[in-house]
């Protein structure tokens, strides 16, 4: 394998048009850092880049609906997400963000030399148009007919019912978000990337040069190359982003996904501003390795264009990994920004002041490395009391309370050094298993491995029963409680990596300096070391803890049933004679059954005083014949009878509906005369 000097570690920069979740964070922000933190451990140099991604259309749709303008909706949320990631632990080098000056120059200079050496092509095509805002429309500021499902509300570059992506020319009667117009078609002249002249070029980088990606990423790439590249544009018209630097180009900006990845390289000269280093190093030195870490909606643009983008230039490295991950969904439900379904990463951390660590574990154990993974409150509180706090926590607290007990908190003489021995090759076969499958991106079997430590040391003393021998061997307990001292230390070194607030504390308790990763295996504590007071590590999570959070997420699902609830228009009016033609009356429903081989009907007898009546209604599905007998109801009495699968229904019975079509009964309030009239 080769030798690397260097690694360029980067994080796909959020939108800043909303908070962190878990999803953001299981995918790639946790697990870049886990590798971060290894190669720093490994002594090696690492350049570790995050940022706010703060142009695109969604950004200043945003910020029309609030009426602000685009910067102050990346200000607040480059705010937010800058801070908690800085809660949650994540050792970035640097979080940039791509309204910074810097940027706009990088980015620039990057389009310009691709532009001077005639690496972009200039086409000419025709787009919407808005003449009352005298604007171009980008695809999400176009909304229509889905042609797919007859949505009427689909946008211009998807379909939020049916799911399918659009193109704005897709839509059946398109119309302008910004004024509800009809929107013309214009000419208009954009650049673009000839993606088509990299496909051989990629094929063989890729294909043939990059088996050892992970099988997600190949096969999308290779789906990707299968089906042929075509030009693509690399501006816009729209009035929010980087500039394109050429004469006569007034309206016009780089598209977000051109400027995005080269925020990966102004982010490094912002750092390298900052700290009066060099950033050039990490970026166009062949010994530089560079990975990008993402999501797996982020593929194409890292492994394609991006690298074609790269190429293109001709001055940079390319990427030499891209461990891209797949979805968290969260309680069996895809992740949404925009119905709030979601844990937001500054809410925990509110939530649950102190456990940073638990969600890092959690997220890296169920992290959805090769397949979507769901995040469930009942998993949170299960790995948090059955693994962390009933096998890490146990063992650390029950070492460190004897030792404090027995040998006033001094690290006793190691009398069972064979013992010790077994124990250290142990743990330095874990260590190396857990080396690789950092190395190899397995991140979840990484943690699995670093925690058979904990369950080695929780399973020694469980076995060795210290506090049994102590009568009559403290002798041997010395020995004992030195070696699960040893595995404590180790596990203070290893969980640096994973957990690193847990591993301040366990040093803090350990009284121990600066550790690297050359420790791991080894006796690390010598005699008479004195140690401090233990402190808990890991706090049981509670059933109510778990059911706030449960609960909130019901709330989520209320409001957007609320919000979603589409109302129908109004009918055009009616005389109010017609109207005075409808005969509706009060009744009682006296018996209820369902109609066989039917879904949905359900035959009635219903008492309206003169007379009882049957009824045919549509209702099976909404109610069961118990909940309907006895119940006062409104009835359309002047309908004449009509034939309903063999039955002969005389009337109608009305229902209200809600947000989500389910039906419920209209019923007098108070207890109503059978057959009064309803008026
Ligand atoms: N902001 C998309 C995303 O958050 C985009 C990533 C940019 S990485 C250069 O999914
Ligand atoms: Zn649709």
């Amino acid at each position: 394998m080769k030798e690397y000097k260097r690694y360029t570690i980067t994080t796909a920069l959020p939108y800043a048009n909303g908070p962190i979740h878990i999803g953001h964070l299981a995918g790639v922000y946790i697990p870049a850092d886990i590798y971060v933190r290894y190669l720093r451990k490994m002594g090696r140099d690492v350049l570790f880049i995050g940022g706010s991604d703060e142009h695109g259309v969604p950004i200043t749709i945003k910020a029309r609906q609030q009426n602000i303008s685009p910067q102050d909706i990346v200000d607040k949320y480059h705010g937010i997400i800058k801070k908690s990631f800085e809660d949650l632990g994540i050792s970035f080098d640097v979080y940039s963000r791509t309204s910074l000056p810097i940027h706009h120059e990088t980015a620039s200079a990057f389009f310009t030399k691709l532009h001077n050496e005639d690496k972009l092509t200039q086409m000419e095509s025709e787009q919407y148009y808005d003449e009352d805002a005298k604007q171009f429309l980008a695809d999400r500021y176009i909304t229509g007919t889905c042609p797919h499902c007859g949505y009427e509300k689909a946008y211009g570059d998807q379909c939020e019912k049916c799911g399918t992506s659009l193109s704005a020319n897709d839509l059946i009667e398109p119309r302008s978000a910004l004024s509800g117009n009809i929107p013309v078609k214009k000419a208009t002249s954009h650049w673009f990337l000839p993606l088509d002249q990299y496909e051989t070029w990629l094929k063989e980088w890729i294909i043939e040069g990059h088996k050892e990606w992970k099988t997600n990423v190949y096969g999308q790439c290779k789906s990707w190359l299968d089906q042929g590249l075509h030009p693509r544009a690399v501006t816009r018209d729209l009035d929010w982003g980087v500039n394109v630097p050429l004469p006569d180009s007034d309206g016009k900006v780089l598209y977000v996904w051109f400027d995005a990845p080269i925020g990966y390289i102004s982010a490094s000269r912002d750092w390298a501003q900052q700290t009066g280093k060099s950033w050039e190093e990490y970026w166009k030195s062949d010994d530089s390795r560079l990975i990008h870490f993402i999501g797996k909606d982020n593929i194409v643009f890292h492994c394609i264009i991006f690298p074609s983008m790269l190429k293109a230039e001709g001055s940079y490295i390319l990427p030499e990994n891209v461990p891209a991950n797949e979805f968290l969904n969260l309680e069996g439900d895809k992740i949404s920004t925009s119905r709030n379904w979601a844990v937001w990463l500054h809410e925990y951390l509110e939530d649950f002041p102190g456990k940073q660590d638990v969600l890092r574990y959690v997220l890296t154990a169920n992290a959805p490395e090769t397949k979507d993974n769901d995040f469930t409150w009942k998993d949170f509180q299960a790995r948090n009391n059955n693994e962390l706090a009933a096998i890490f926590g146990n063992f650390v607290n029950r070492t460190m309370v004897l030792t404090h007990k027995y040998f006033e908190g001094k690290v006793p003489v190691n009398t069972l050094p064979a013992e010790l021995d077994d124990i250290l090759k142990e743990i330095g076969l874990l260590n190396e298993k857990i080396s690789h499958s950092i190395e190899h991106f397995r991140f979840r079997e990484a943690l699995a491995f670093f925690m058979d430590i904990a369950r080695l040391g929780n399973k020694y003393l469980t076995e060795k029963e210290p506090w049994k021998v102590f009568p009559n061997d403290p002798e041997a307990v010395k020995g004992i409680l030195n070696n699960a001292l040893q595995i404590t230390a180790n596990l203070a070194v290893l969980s640096e990596i994973f957990l690193p607030e847990t591993a301040r504390k366990l040093k803090a308790m350990l009284n121990m300096g600066n550790t690297d990763w050359s420790n791991a295996g080894k006796s690390i504590l010598v005699e008479n070391h004195p140690l401090n007071q233990p402190q808990i590590l890991f706090e049981k999570v509670e059933d109510t803890d778990v059911q706030k959070q449960v609960e909130k997420l019901e709330q989520s699902k209320k409001d957007n049933l609320a919000s979603a609830a589409s109302f129908e228009p109004l009918k055009p009016d009616v005389a109010f004679d017609d109207f005075a033609k409808v005969d509706l009356r009060v009744g009682k429903i006296l018996e209820a059954e369902k109609v066989a081989k039917t879904k949905k009907l359900m035959k009635l007898s219903v008492d309206l005083g003169f007379e009882v009546r049957t009824i045919v209604s549509g209702v099976s599905e909404y109610f069961t014949p118990e909940q309907l007998i006895g119940k006062k109801v409104v009835v359309v009495a002047n309908l004449g009878k009509r034939d309903i699968k063999g039955i002969e229904s005389n009337g109608m019975i009305l229902y209200a509906e809600n947000a989500d079509g389910t039906l419920l009964l209209v019923s007098p309030v108070d207890e109503a005369m059978s057959g009064g009239l309803v008026k």
